[in-house]
C-alpha cells in the first residue's frame, strides 16, 4: 500500500498521506508528495489540491530516523517550493499535530484550514535543531517575527485558534468534517491568484522594530542557557526581515547544517527516542492486559503524599487520603487546594478545574476506606518497620488485585513486601519532589512484582503525565544510586583543598541548574543535624554549629543577601581547612578539570555498575532518569550518551588517574572497562 495516495473530487484532487504512527516526512512520503502534485499539475481538469493525512496526525515531522544518514531525494524543500510554485491553490487540510515538516508543508500550501482540537508547531529547537525547510523563512512572513520567534525559538506549539488569531490557519472546520470542507474551501479559492508564504510581508515587524529580538533574548535567555539551537532560530527569523527570501533560506540551511553536525543535536535525537523507549518493558507483551486503575489511596498527607495525589486528581482519579491525626490531614489538604489555587492564579488552571481536582479527595483517618482502592501508594516516614507495619495493614485491608506500592527512595523494596501475603501486587512508585512537578517517576520492580503490575504501573505513569523508567532493587535504585558518589567526591574534594563554589561552578558551567553545595543551603544544612553543637563530626555540623544552616539563616556555605544572591564565605574556607587538618587531610590546589572529572566520571562508572546488575534496563534509560530528576542538561544526552560522546576509554583513563582518590568503595565496571576497550558506545 502506497503511503500516498490520490483522490477525485471532481476538479479537486486530494493528495492523501497514510504513513503510521505519524505521517513522518520519510522519503516514500515526499515522493508521494511530489507525484501527487505533478499530477495536480499536469491535468487541466484540475482546479484545486487538498493535503491530508489519515491516521491520527497531519505530518508530524521529517522522520527523525533518517538523520545521520546518506541523505534520499527528492528534499522536503524542493517539494515544498513545488507545492508553493503551483498557480492552483493547494490547502492544508490540518488534524492533530502539525509539527516541524509538517508545518512547513502547511507553509508551502497557500492555505491552511484545521480542526478546532489541531495544533501547530516548530518542535525542531527541540531536537537541538531549527526548521530545515524554509520553516524560518515563510513562517515570518505569514504571522510576522515577533509571532514567529517563540515557535521557532521556545519549539512549542500553538492551537489551531491561536495560529488563526496570527494568520497562519485561514479557517478553522468541523471537528469530524475536514475532508470534505478542504474539498470545499479549496473549491471556492480557483479563481483567485494562490497566495504564497514566501511573498507574504507581515516579516516587516521584525525591521521596523527589531529590538523584538533583543527583548525575546532577554526574556528567555535563562532557561535556553547553553543550548545552541536558539540562538540559531532567533538568526533565522532575523534573516528572514533582513535578507531576500532566497538568502533567506540559504542562512537558514547554513545554520541548519551546522546544528545538524553538532553533539547537541544528535543527544537530543538520542533523548527522544530515549524517553519513548523507557516506557517499553523487555519481556512484556505490549499489549499485555493492564489491571483497571479507578481508585486511588495514597498513605500520608505530607509534602510527599499531597504532591503524590495531586497527580491523580489532575488526572481526573479519585484518591484516598490517609493521615493517623485529623490535624495532619487538614494540613495536608489545605496545603493541595492551595497549590492548585496558586495555579489557578498563575492562569494554569480555572477555578472550576480546582474544584473538581479537590472534589475527587477524601480524606479519611480509617484504613477500612483504602479497601476499594486499585492502587494504594504509601508515603509515609522512610523508615522499615513503619512501612512494613503499613504494608501488613494493607495487605489486610485492601482488595485483592490491587497495586500496592512505596514511595520509598532507598529502601528495600523486596523487604517490604515480606510483610504481605501478595508479593507479586508490591512494587516502589519512587516520586520526586515537588510530586506535582517533576515528570520523573522511578518504577521499582521487586523480585516477585507480576508483570501485569508493572506494566498497568508504567501505563498509568503516562496518564498522570509523568515519564517513568523501571529500576531494580538497589540501594538508591538508578538516580540517588549515582548521586552517590558524586556527593562523595564533592565532600572529598573539599577536604583536599578544592574551594566548593568552584566545585558548585564546575556543574554549573557544565549545564546543571545548581551544584552540591548551593543545593546543601537551599535545602538546609540542618536536615537530619544531631543538634549537638558540641559534636563536630562534619563540615555540615560545624557550619549548623556556627549556625550557618543555609539560605533559610541567610548563610550556610555561601553568604547570602536579601536577594538571597550568593557569596564564598573565607569563613567557611577556613573552617573546612581547619577541619580536613584535624582530621589529618592534607590540602593542595585542584583544577576544576579534575574536580569535572572526579565528579561526573564516577556517576558514568555507576551507571555502568546499574546496567552489569540488572537495574536498569537499558542505557539511554539512565539518561531518561538523570535528565528529568536531576537536571543534567539534555544538550548533552545525559550521563551514558555524554561519556559516548567524550569517550568511553577517557572515562576509564580519567578514572585510573583518580583511583586512589575514589574511595576505598570504588568499583571499576567491567562493562565499562570492556566497552572502553573495543571501542563501544552505551547507546
Ligand atoms: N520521526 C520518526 N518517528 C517519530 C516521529 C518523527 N518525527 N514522531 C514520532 N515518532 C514515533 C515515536 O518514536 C513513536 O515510535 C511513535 O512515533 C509515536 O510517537 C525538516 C528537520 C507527534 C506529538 O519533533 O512530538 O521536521 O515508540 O510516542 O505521544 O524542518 O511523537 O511507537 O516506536 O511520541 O502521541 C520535527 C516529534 C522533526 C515531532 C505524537 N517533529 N514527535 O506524540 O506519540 S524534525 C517533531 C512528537 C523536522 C524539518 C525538521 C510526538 C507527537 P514508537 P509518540 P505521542
Amino acid at each position: 500500500m502506497s503511503v500516498i495516495t490520490t483522490e477525485r473530487h471532481d476538479d479537486v484532487l486530494v493528495i492523501i498521506s497514510n504513513n503510521p504512527p505519524v505521517n513522518a516526512l520519510g522519503q516514500a512520503v515526499r515522493q508521494g508528495l511530489a507525484d501527487g502534485i505533478e499530477e495536480a499539475l499536469g491535468d487541466d481538469s484540475v482546479k484545486a489540491v487538498v493535503i491530508r493525512c489519515d491516521g491520527r496526525t497531519f505530518f508530524a515531522g521529517a522522520d527523525i530516523t533518517e538523520f545521520g544518514k546518506p541523505p534520499q531525494g527528492p528534499g522536503l524543500g524542493d517539494v515544498l517550493d513545488t507545492i508553493e510554485a503551483s498557480d492552483k491553490p493547494v490547502v492544508a487540510a490540518i488534524h492533530g499535530t502539525a509539527l516541524g515538516g509538517g508545518c512547513e508543508v502547511a507553509l508551502a500550501c497557500h492555505y491552511r484550514v484545521a480542526v478546532p482540537s489541531a495544533k501547530l508547531g516548530l518542535p525542531e529547537v527541540k531536537l537541538g535543531l531549527i526548521p530545515g525547510a524554509a520553516g524560518t523563512q515563510r513562517l515570518p512572513r505569514v504571522v510576522g517575527a515577533e509571532a514567529a520567534l517563540p515557535m521557532v525559538v521556545v519549539g512549542n506549539p500553538i492551537a489551531a485558534s491561536k495560529a488563526q488569531a496570527i494568520g497562519l490557519v485561514d479557517a478553522i472546520v468541523g471537528e469530524e468534517s475536514l475532508a470534505e470542507e478542504a474539498v470545499a474551501f479549496a473549491r471556492a479559492q480557483t479563481d483567485k491568484p494562490v497566495p504564497r508564504s514566501s511573498e507574504g510581508t507581515a516579516n516587516r515587524d521584525g525591521v521596523e522594530n527589531p529590538a523584538i529580538f533583543d527583548e525575546f533574548r532577554a526574556k528567555h535567555g535563562r532557561k535556553l542557557r547553553g543550548f545552541d539551537a536558539p540562538a540559531a532560530g532567533i538568526e533565522a527569523v532575523k534573516a528572514a526581515g533582513e535578507m531576500s527570501y532566497e538568502d533567506g533560506v540559504k542562512k537558514e540551511r547554513e545554520l541548519f547544517m551546522g546544528l545538524m553536525g553538532g553533539t547537541q543535536s544528535a543527544a537530543m535525537r538520542h533523548y527522544f527516542f530515549a524517553e519513548r523507549a523507557a516506557n517499553k518493558i523487555e519481556g512484556i507483551a505490549r499489549d499485555i492486559e493492564l489491571l483497571p486503575i479507578r481508585k486511588v489511596g495514597v498513605i500520608g498527607a505530607g509534602t510527599m503524599g499531597g504532591g503524590i495525589s495531586m497527580n491523580f486528581l489532575s488526572a481526573g482519579i479519585p484518591v484516598t487520603i490517609l493521615e493517623m491525626e485529623q490535624e495532619a490531614l487538614d494540613r495536608g489538604t489545605g496545603v493541595m487546594r492551595a497549590n492548585y489555587e496558586r495555579t489557578a492564579k498563575r492562569g494554569r488552571m480555572t477555578a472550576e478545574q480546582v474544584e473538581q481536582a479537590m472534589g475527587l479527595l477524601t480524606p479519611t483517618l480509617d484504613y477500612d476506606d483504602l479497601a476499594d482502592c486499585d492502587l494504594v501508594i504509601e508515603a509515609v516516614f522512610e523508615n522499615m518497620d513503619v512501612k512494613k507495619e503499613v504494608f501488613a495493614k494493607l495487605d489486610s485491608v485492601v482488595k485483592q488485585g490491587a497495586l500496592l506500592a512505596s514511595n520509598t527512595s532507598y529502601l528495600n523494596v523486596d523487604e517490604i513486601a515480606t510483610a504481605t501475603k501478595r508479593p507479586e501486587a508490591v512494587l516502589g512508585l519512587h516520586f520526586f519532589s515537588p510530586a506535582n512537578v517533576m515528570k520523573l517517576l522511578e518504577v521499582v520492580r521487586g523480585e516477585k512484582t507480576a508483570d501485569q503490575v508493572l506494566a498497568t504501573a508504567m501505563k498509568l505513569a503516562k496518564k498522570i503525565g509523568k515519564i517513568a523508567v523501571v529500576a531494580g532493587v538497589c540501594d538508591g535504585f538508578i538516580g540517588n544510586r549515582m548521586l552517590s558518589p558524586r556527593q562523595g567526591q564533592a565532600n572529598a574534594l573539599i577536604m583536599e583543598g578544592a574551594n566548593y563554589w568552584e566545585v558548585d561552578e564546575v556543574l554549573l558551567d557544565f549545564g546543571f541548574p545548581m551544584g552540591p553545595f548551593q543545593m546543601s543551603d537551599l535545602a538546609g544544612l540542618d536536615i537530619g543535624w544531631h543538634r549537638d553543637p558540641t559534636r563536630i563530626e562534619s563540615i555540615r555540623d560545624a557550619l549548623c554549629a556556627m549556625d550557618r544552616r543555609g539560605q533559610k539563616t541567610g548563610a550556610g556555605f555561601y553568604d547570602y543577601d536579601e536577594a538571597r544572591q550568593r557569596t564564598p564565605s573565607d569563613d567557611v574556607k577556613k573552617l573546612i581547612a581547619d577541619f580536613a587538618e584535624k582530621q589529618g587531610v592534607e590540602q593542595r590546589d585542584i583544577s576544576k578539570e579534575e574536580i569535572r572529572e572526579r565528579l561526573l566520571y564516577p556517576m558514568v562508572n555507576e551507571g555502568a555498575l546499574i546496567l552489569e546488575e540488572g537495574m536498569a534496563q537499558r542505557a539511554s534509560d539512565i539518561d531518561v532518569v538523570w535528565i528529568n530528576g536531576y537536571g543534567w542538561p539534555l544538550y548533552t544526552g545525559g550521563p551514558m550518551f555524554w561519556a559516548d560522546t567524550i569517550g568511553l576509554d577517557t572515562v576509564v583513563a580519567g578514572l585510573e588517574k583518580h583511583k586512589e582518590r575514589l574511595g576505598e568503595n570504588f568499583r571499576l565496571s567491567q562493562l565499562l572497562k570492556d566497552k572502553a576497550e573495543k571501542g563501544e558506545r552505551f547507546n
